[in-house]
């Protein structure tokens, strides 16, 4: 049983402090660990040796002492010397945020690909830390020049840990390739394609339900939605149709956190490339927690780091059910939902609908006979108003995609 206190450094340009250190607890409880104490310090920045002061490293050692804890959880990504001094002074272990996010979502991936996304964010994160695992067995070395059993043992582990990320890797990048292959085959047909991201928790999965509950007749492909950090680590995409016959590819993500570890972003760059290939993007946003704008910024960040900056967005204001009134703040081209009981979830569909328009036209096409194979192509994959068979062939009136359009323009009277 790991009983942890948590230690965190206010520094003055951080707003959002209290929130983040709440979070941590969060971070912990959800990794079975129980929180007994917390420890803060205000101060510009880090310092070189402990990451927080001397007297601050007193501090927490006499609540070890005192609570009997056995682990120290930071909420900033500790380097490896900050470990090596920290755990030399503390006797215990000495972790940090980006663990706790780390093991999380080893814990939640499911699909071959998660967990090959996983374990290479950790092997890539404690590459570098070996060295303070340890330092115990290093001080053990023996006359000049000669390696002691400490330093073997660490080129050793070192070593494997650079041949595990190879194969990670690798085994990895010919996943990637059949999705990215998959993807292709998709972008193909040109369906207008719509991304759910956020920050954890705040209802994309929810969302993504509703939408399957009130657009599809496919209800056995509801997506896992729950009260916990990261539920989703999979991209899960489905075909929406509209009574007005629109049809769209609705996408569920993992969800972003505040220093989300960079390791985890790069390994799961090819789940994030959903949504820097999306045609729109649906940002849904957690309003019933005092956080939000905060947490606004964070998934803008995120974004941006991801090269997503030319699609549009619009801002799902989620959980209003929880609200006594709708807060003033609220940027434009946005909708109030409550994606647990489908409140409003009709408007925004309607708000997607008027993209999706925006990308259509409505031509006149005149079908050989012979062709009957366009027919069925557009009768799947666009709206077909009007059909009129006539000596030539069958003529269409037809709402149709840049893809169609340039595909059948010949055919266009
Ligand atoms: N009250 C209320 N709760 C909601 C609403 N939408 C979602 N929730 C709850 O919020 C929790 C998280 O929902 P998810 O849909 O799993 O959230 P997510 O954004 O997919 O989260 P991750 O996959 O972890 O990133 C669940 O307990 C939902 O029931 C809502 O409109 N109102
Ligand atoms: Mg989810």
């Amino acid at each position: 049983m790991e009983e942890a206190i948590l230690v965190g450094l206010d520094l003055e340009k951080d707003q959002n402090f209290e929130n983040s250190m709440l979070e941590l607890a969060n971070l912990a409880t959800a990794c079975n660990i129980t929180v007994l104490h917390t420890i803060t310090q205000k101060s510009k920045r880090p310092t070189a040796n402990y990451y927080i002061g001397s007297g601050k490293v007193k501090e927490v050692l006499e609540a070890i002492t005192t609570l009997d804890a056995n682990l120290v959880i930071f909420n900033d990504e500790l380097s490896p010397s900050h470990i090596r001094n920290l755990e030399e002074q503390l006797n215990i272990k000495v972790i940090d945020r980006t663990v706790l996010i780390l093991d999380i979502f080893a814990r939640r991936a499911k699909t071959k690909e998660a967990m090959l996304q996983v374990e290479l964010a950790q092997a890539k994160y404690f590459m570098p830390r070996v060295i303070g695992m340890h330092k115990h067995l290093s001080r053990q070395k023996s006359g000049t020049g000669s390696k002691g059993p400490g330093e073997q043992q660490l080129e050793l582990d070192r070593r494997l840990l650079r041949n595990k990320i190879t194969k990670l890797q690798g085994d990895l990048d010919s996943l990637v390739q059949v999705r990215r292959t998959q993807r292709e085959k998709r972008k193909n047909n040109d369906i207008f394609t719509v991304a759910l991201t956020g920050y954890t928790n705040s209802g994309k999965s929810t969302l993504m339900n509703s939408i399957i509950d009130i657009a599809t007749t496919h209800k056995e492909e509801y997506v896992f939605e729950k009260n916990m950090l990261f539920a989703t680590l999979e991209t899960k995409t489905k075909r929406i149709h509209l009574d007005n016959n629109h049809i769209f590819l609705l996408t569920d993500t993992v969800g972003f956190i505040e220093k989300l570890p960079h390791h985890l972003i790069e390994a799961f760059k090819s789940t994030l490339e959903e949504i820097s290939e999306a045609s729109l993007i649906l940002h849904v946003i957690d309003t019933s927690n005092k956080d939000y704008e905060n947490q606004i910024k964070t998934v803008e960040e995120v974004l941006e780091s991801i090269g997503v900056s030319e699609i549009p967005i619009v801002y799902v204001y989620n959980k209003v059910d929880l609200l006594e009134e709708i807060p003033l703040t609220i940027k434009d081209k946005s909708v109030f939902i409550s994606a647990i009981n489908n409140y409003n979830v009709n408007r925004l569909l309607e708000t997607i609908d008027k993209f999706i328009y925006k990308t259509i036209s409505v031509v006149t096409m005149l079908l050989p006979f012979n062709r009957s194979e366009i027919y069925a192509e557009l009768k799947e994959t666009s709206n077909i108003l009007n059909t009129e068979y006539t000596e030539e062939g069958t003529t269409i009136q037809v709402e149709v995609n840049e893809y169609h359009l340039s595909k059948y323009k010949e055919f266009i009277k």
